[in-house]
């Protein structure tokens, strides 16, 4: 394994830019800023000194930073290796296509309002025929629900509302009966507070539970970090005795130092492996590595990234040593897939996690895509696809030639993403469809989210009585502690809800979308009228079928899965690629505009077409509005 050169506040930017590790810090930080990566190409920029900032900025740029960059760096010396042979010999996951289930809004099977695991099992037949090859499932564990499931208080039992652990049984036999496979949601930087070990460590002071966490003694709290979910990210349990939580009050922070305690999560990840299921998503999964000394956050970074101490944990020192761990005592012995959440880490890290040769994990998801640089989920804005075009273009090129890239729009922690590019409803139809094609199409593994397919738009929420989110609560409630009146306060969350996500899937036109006979946890829009799977399934010209057709074309033709990728010179706001194995070629021109482009004809067989019209010359055809084509050569 080669190593990147020291860095030093003697290190140019220049030299900074080629450290692997670097390279993602200053694209992140630009991202940040909203600048071009070009900024680093001029030579007077990279000549610039890491120890001469604090001096050329005027004292904005600290000392502190740059001794936290340098030392943030120096732990990450690795370099991804270039050689190219991450698809050999292929394996499942690469040619599937997976559907997220977000269990508490997909089938309520009892009246309860809120859904379970009977009700995913009676949906089966449809996920089937939809052509799904995988489920992810999130989490289904016994847990106070304080962030709906991701606060877990037994690894080992089933959240009583979703059902027992026979119907998980039941759910993997089904799976594979169906030659379906299931991957879990695996939540392991932190439990929930009322966890045996927490309660414990609570109890006895003494207690050897106490360092499965991070217990710190002092007036106030041990260092500068933040929450996620607002506020710090230290709760005060008894007066002078704090423990840590990135994300809410109640998920309290893992201290993955500790043999014993990564000792028994390993031996839970077999216990579930032996149950049968497919692998894991990986909850949050690079912060669990703290950096031992938990020293304050820098403030420049914590303006930038919006939350102040993530430089301490997001690729923290002994990150890759515990993945390998993890990977050899747990996944590897059962074959099982580890797909890393892995939020803020660029292509660089993305390579040292999931090269063939780390041992660490299969696949990431990244976030970079989700917003446009200089935004973050919260503010209300169009989303220009053009950046998405040249963001996954990279990623596919770069980090693709030899990782496996995941490919996704949605999630249970993000608004519809039809909404961000144009919430003008003339549109909703061909951009779901575009949507579609685009992560179809595109090389790796795609990633659908429940009712996704329907080609969903965020919802008409009205004040904040209506989210249930933990984040939405609390950041409403920070708003207010702000001075700002319920409805800026409300408006202050809604664009960036996770909630819009979260409403029941619209399975039919009866009341509440076929999802429940009772009062549903958090209630939709009326759009399940118009808009819902039983009318969409009937209907060819629908986002369903879309979707359908897609997922049925990456079957028959195999190069939608596991073939090459080129991308073509194309016209402004036209965007074509080619997939290619064994000699035979798929060509997808898609517009990434509201107005009508001309695209060439070319020959071959339409394997799927949404918006296109031939032109007057016959050697152009015309992509209307978020128009698609994908052709067979
Ligand atoms: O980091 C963030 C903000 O910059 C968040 O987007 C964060 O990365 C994300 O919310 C992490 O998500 C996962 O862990 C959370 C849980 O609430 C989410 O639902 C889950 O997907 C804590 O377990
Ligand atoms: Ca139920």
């Amino acid at each position: 394994m080669s190593e990147a050169p020291l860095i030093s506040a003697a290190s140019t930017i220049g030299e900074v830019w080629r450290h692997p590790l670097g390279n993602d810090v200053v694209s992140k930080i630009l991202m940040q800023l909203g600048r071009s990566p070009r900024w680093v190409t001029n030579p007077f920029v990279r000549s610039i000194r890491l120890g001469s900032l604090p001096r050329l900025s005027f004292g904005r740029v600290s000392e502190s930073f740059v001794e936290t960059i340098v030392q943030l760096l120096n732990q990450h010396r690795d370099i991804p290796s270039a050689s190219a042979d991450a698809t050999t010999p292929p394996v499942w996951w690469q040619s599937a296509v997976f559907y997220q289930i977000y269990p508490r809004s997909f089938q309520d099977s009892n009246g309860d309002g809120i859904g379970d695991i009977p009700g995913l099992i009676s949906r089966l037949d449809y996920l089937q025929q939809l052509g799904v090859d995988a489920l992810w499932l999130s989490p289904i564990y016994d847990s106070p629900n304080d962030d709906n499931g991701y606060d877990i208080r037994d690894y080992r039992e089933v959240m009583a509302e979703f059902g027992t652990m026979a119907d998980v049984e039941h759910l993997i036999s089904e799976l594979h009966a169906r030659d379906m496979r299931l991957v879990m949601d695996l939540v392991i930087n932190h439990t929930s507070d009322e966890h045996e070990w927490f309660q414990q460590a609570l109890a006895d002071p003494a207690s050897q539970y106490r360092d499965y966490y991070f217990f710190r003694q002092g007036t106030e709290a041990p260092n500068n970090w933040a929450s996620f979910f607002s506020g710090p990210a230290w709760r005060e349990f008894a007066p002078g005795d704090w423990a840590m939580h990135l994300f809410s009050a109640k998920q309290m922070d893992l201290n993955w130092q500790h043999e014993p305690m990564r000792a028994e999560v390993f031996d839970m990840v077999r216990w579930w492996l032996e149950k049968g299921i497919d692998g894991f998503r990986l909850d949050v999964i690079n912060y669990i590595s703290k950096d031992p000394a938990l020293a304050d956050g820098d403030p420049l970074v914590g303006a930038l990234m919006k939350f102040t101490g993530v430089e301490h944990y997001f690729a923290g020192p002994r990150l890759h040593e515990h993945l390998r761990e993890l990977q050899s005592a747990a996944f590897e012995p059962y074959g099982a897939v580890s797909i890393g959440e892995t939020p803020g880490v660029g292509p660089n890290l993305g390579k040292l996690l999931t090269g063939p040769d780390r041992g660490e994990l299969d696949m990431i998801f990244s976030f970079d895509h989700l917003e446009t640089p200089g935004h973050t989920r919260f503010d209300d804005y169009r989303y220009d696809l053009e950046y998405l075009r040249a963001w996954w273009q990279d990623w596919q090129l770069d980090y693709g030639a030899t990782c496996w890239p995941t490919l996704f729009f949605e999630n249970h922690d993000n608004p519809r993403m039809i909404s961000k590019v144009n919430p003008d409803p003339q549109h909703r139809s061909a951009l779901g469809k575009l949507l579609a094609v685009i992560q179809l199409t595109l090389r790796g593994t795609p990633f659908i989210y429940q009712g996704q397919e329907l080609g969903p738009v965020n919802v008409r929420f009205s004040s904040i009585a209506d989210l249930r989110d933990v984040e939405s609560i609390n950041k409403f409630a920070d708003l207010k502690d702000q001075d700002m009146s319920d409805a800026a306060a409300f408006k202050g969350v809604l664009a960036g809800s996770r909630d819009h996500a979260r409403v029941p899937v619209a399975w039919d036109a009866t009341e509440n979308g076929g999802f429940t006979t009772g009062t549903p946890w958090i209630v939709g829009d009326d759009d399940y009228l118009e808009v819902n799977i039983g009318a969409a399934w009937d209907d060819e010209d629908s986002v369903l079928s879309a979707y359908r057709t897609l997922i049925a074309l990456r079957r028959s033709r195999p190069e939608l899965g596991l073939g090459g990728i080129q991308f073509l010179d194309s016209p402004a706001g036209i965007w074509s690629w080619e997939r290619t194995l064994d000699g035979a070629t798929v060509r997808v021109d898609v517009n990434l505009t509201d107005v009508a482009r001309t695209v060439p004809v070319v020959p071959g067989e339409v394997l799927f077409a949404s918006g296109v019209t031939a032109s007057e010359s016959s050697t152009t055809a015309t992509l209307g509005a978020y128009g698609a084509r994908v052709v067979g050569m």
